[in-house]
């Protein structure tokens, strides 16, 4: 039971571009500065529990794929036990800081809330001997309110109390966790908080007991001292018909409205940017415009597909233009890229699963060097810039700084016969500029 089920596989290293070698990165170099911190630090990788380890390849139609050894132990501590250390195997030989991981993920779930909590307790006494042994980190922790049959009309936005209370003992716990592993954040991804049908469903009911549910976790964070971002992570659908943590924007007023936009900031997972009708650039650029950017969970979708495919991350365009937003508003404090992201189903090799997260983490890597180059070279922050030129001009300025009202500007308009002349929005010769740096 104790062989290594990565054999074959040394500590991935950092090749260079032209290495040949598929368990190296070409790009990935952890040392390497990127705009004053070493890159490692800027994109702050994490890779997750449920879908490298918790998933045995099943879906709707067909089961598990993947022959991993501890689906096969019987006793399921001791599954969890031999899952924790191939976790860890790997996270160690693939050099990623951070993990992250649901309770139900790690340990299983147990006849009653206290048999769980037991259990989780077990197997994170086992954790945190193997995260002192390995110096990998928690990106943040959660719970899972989603799985059992009990949250199928939601967790906080149940139409029974007692399920509220029964998430209220889950979360409770996963918060107690991750503060003893001095998690770097917290995330609360609305599973099941959402509707099937309006014919059932109090609308207005339900998100007043979310924000509820919210305040009452937020005032246990201070209780016990944890330092960490509490992350809402917005997804618009699936599993239910309507998600309320829609997308970035709709979190944001749902926020204000229960007074918690100062206690919470926002997860933005690529695949959900995407199935909620925007681009993950934009998901990022609303958040850090609003001062609610918090982490990113990295996967991409399939434009054919209309669900969560969580596949890893390969465009590279996509996370360059990404990587330029974010750097551009200052980059990761506590949060970072969480590799929310599944193999496909027949790929069924243990290596597998380096191959996906070694060419994620390139692409990060790569996305972000391109990144740095477009924020050195200026040439695209320069075209914005000179497009609201006239903002910081005399007009401008009066505008926004409130010197001037409706009767006055259009008095003004009529008395100078203001007359602007359209200015081109140049999109292709900035899309040609933006393949430049590819
Ligand atoms: C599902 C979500 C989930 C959260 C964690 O779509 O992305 O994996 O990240 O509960
Ligand atoms: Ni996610
Ligand atoms: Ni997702």
């Amino acid at each position: 039971m104790s062989q290594s089920f990565f054999p074959g596989v040394e500590r991935i290293r950092y090749e260079g571009p032209n290495s040949e070698n598929p368990l190296a990165f070409r790009y990935y170099d952890p040392n390497r500065m990127v705009l004053g911190k070493r890159l490692e630090e800027q994109l702050r990788v994490a890779v997750c529990y449920w879908h490298s380890f918790a998933w045995p390849g099943s879906d709707i139609f067909g089961h598990g794929t993947f022959d991993r050894p501890w689906f096969k132990v019987s006793n399921p501590l001791e599954a969890a036990e031999l899952k924790l250390k191939t976790a860890f195997e790997f996270f160690e030989k693939l050099g990623s800081p951070y993990f992250t991981f649901h309770d139900r993920d790690i340990a299983p779930e147990g006849a009653t809330l206290r048999e769980s909590h037991d259990n989780l307790d077990r197997i994170i006494e086992k954790a945190q001997a193997e995260m002192q042994r390995t110096s990998v980190k928690l990106l943040w922790g959660t719970a899972n309110l989603f799985s059992h049959p009990r949250y199928m009309g939601g967790a906080a936005t149940n139409p029974d109390p007692e399920v509220f209370a029964y998430a209220a003992g889950q979360v409770r716990k996963m918060l107690d966790v991750t503060h003893q592993l001095a998690g770097a954040n917290y995330v609360l991804w609305g599973g099941r908080e959402g509707y099937e049908t309006l014919l059932n469903t109090d609308m207005k009911r339900e998100a007043d007991q979310l924000a509820r549910f919210l305040s009452m976790v937020c005032e246990y964070k201070h209780k016990i001292g944890f330092k960490g971002l509490l992350l809402i992570e917005p997804k618009p659908k699936e599993p239910t018909k309507h998600q309320y943590d829609f997308d970035t924007a709709t979190v944001y007023a749902f926020l204000q409205r229960y007074r918690l936009d100062k206690e919470y900031k926002v997860n933005i997972e690529a695949n959900h940017a995407i199935l909620s009708g925007h681009s993950f650039q934009h998901e990022v650029a609303y958040a850090l415009g609003n001062g609610i950017f918090g982490s990113l969970d990295m996967n991409r979708g399939d434009d054919l597909l209309g669900w969560d495919t969580d596949q890893f991350p390969n465009d590279l365009q996509e996370i360059a233009l990404v990587m330029h937003t974010l750097l551009k508003g200052g980059g990761f404090s506590s949060g970072g890229m969480n590799f929310d992201a599944k193999l496909r189903r027949q790929s069924s090799d243990p290596n597998d699963l380096f191959h996906a997260h070694i060419g994620g983490m390139d692409t990060l890597a790569r996305g972000t060097l391109i990144a740095e180059q477009m924020i050195q070279d200026g040439k695209l922050d320069r075209a914005v810039e000179e497009r609201y030129a006239g903002w910081r001009g005399e007009l401008g300025e009066s505008i926004l700084g409130g010197r001037v009202s409706l009767a006055e500007l259009a008095d003004q308009a009529l008395a100078k016969g203001i007359d602007p002349k359209p200015r081109s929005g140049r999109q292709e010769y900035l899309e040609n500029l933006v393949n430049r740096y590819l």
